[in-house]
């Protein structure tokens, strides 16, 4: 259930309830895509970096270890030994970002595994039925995610048939949900907006699943390649068709100023592989802007990372130990960072929050787009 505590123009401060833990939002979600955040990250480090939600992907489970596996392994909190909320995207954005040779039908898509290629189907059942095996805390619907730029004709069936998977995939948990054995009985299920860049086919779409009553609301195809001003805009677009009382979620984003202008523009969840990723290539956020930790200008830089920052490498170890590792290919380097890069972002969350608890979060959100999104 969400509670929206307080709202700053279009920016909220709430709260959403779960069976597995209340989380406070604005919030971002650690990608933990087949059970584990990479760059050698666990579930007891997530506790000293604030984290408060992991996201696990459906697709990359099913196929390693398998569902049913996780399942007779006491689902996937068990499983990863993260006690909190985990929310499971469905499946139909890896199945059209990562399969190979895919077929949409009405029933759903069969693909080719990318491990070893063999062939699977997966329709909005199946991803239900995947979930539930997990047992997350919310199980997201089984939506085509479509590739930009799209054909405007493609756009609008794909969307209006992403609707009808959502009906299909409402009805297939509400029987999993009160079924016998079910890992979590009150999995929560989210519904995702689609429709390019359409502003017309954004709005009918949002509208039709907004009536469904669902614990969540999505924007989904976005961040695939548009224009940042772009998918600003169809945020704009879409935010005044989403209901006020429950949760949304920008699925895939995004950068620091990405998610900053994203909540000033009514969005209060997030996830993103940007911090683990740019980490392991040497990329550090801070307050200050994107440091690049190979450069040779840190060679005998003994500063941490961020001078403000309070995470467990910051608190350790200098540019300098950290730019070494980085030359000398050293696994630490990537796990000190993409620490530092989580704690930074989970810490950015934190501070729109507070800046929305004191009632300054106009001045918050003005003095830090634009450092935010600086290299330095
Ligand atoms: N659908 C699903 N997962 C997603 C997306 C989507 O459109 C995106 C788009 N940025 C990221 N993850 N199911
Ligand atoms: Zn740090």
């Amino acid at each position: 259930m969400y509670r929206l505590l307080k709202q700053e123009g279009s920016a909220r401060r709430g709260e959403f309830q779960t069976v597995h833990g209340t989380v406070q939002t604005p919030a971002f979600m650690n990608v933990a895509t087949a059970g584990a955040i990479k760059g050698a990250v666990s579930a007891y480090d997530l506790k000293n970096l604030d984290c408060q939600v992991q996201l696990c992907n459906t697709y990359h489970l099913h196929l390693r270890p398998g569902d049913e596996t996780v399942k007779k392994l006491g689902g996937i909190r068990n499983f990863t030994r993260w006690s909190g909320p985990v929310l499971t995207d469905s499946g139909g954005f890896q199945v059209f970002s990562l399969a190979k040779l895919r077929n949409i039908t009405e029933a759903g898509v069969t693909f080719a595994s990318h491990i070893d290629g063999h062939k699977i189907f997966m329709g909005p059942e199946e991803s239900m039925r995947i979930q539930s095996n997990l047992g997350s805390t919310i199980a997201m619907a089984f939506d085509e995610c479509v590739e930009n730029p799209a054909e405007y004709g493609y756009a609008k069936a794909s969307c209006e048939r992403t609707t009808r998977w959502l009906e299909r995939c409402k009805t297939e948990m509400k029987r999993l949900n009160a079924a016998e054995g079910t890992i979590n009985p009150q999995q929560l299920l989210f519904g995702i907006n689609q429709g390019c860049t359409f502003e017309d086919l954004r709005v009918e779409h949002m509208k039709n699943i907004a009536e469904m009553d669902l614990d969540g609301y999505a924007i989904g195809g976005l961040a695939v390649g548009e224009p940042t001003h772009e998918m600003y805009r169809i945020i704009e677009t879409v935010e005044p068709y989403m209901p006020r009382n429950k949760i949304r979620y920008l699925m895939g984003v995004g950068t620091p100023a990405n998610i900053l202008e994203a909540v000033h523009r009514g969005v209060d969840l997030f996830d993103c592989v940007m911090p683990s990723r740019n980490a392991r290539h040497g990329h550090a956020f801070t307050s200050l802007g994107c440091r690049n930790l190979l450069n040779a200008k840190y060679e005998l830089d003994e500063a941490p990372l961020d001078e403000t920052c309070d995470c467990p490498t910051c608190r350790g170890f200098s540019r300098a130990y950290l730019h070494h590792l980085f030359k000398a290919g050293e696994m630490l380097a990537m796990r000190l960072t993409v620490m530092h890069n989580l704690y930074f972002y989970n810490n950015l969350m934190k501070k729109i929050r507070n800046a929305l608890d004191a009632g300054n979060y106009e001045e918050f959100y003005r003095s830090n787009r634009e450092p935010l999104g600086k290299r330095i």
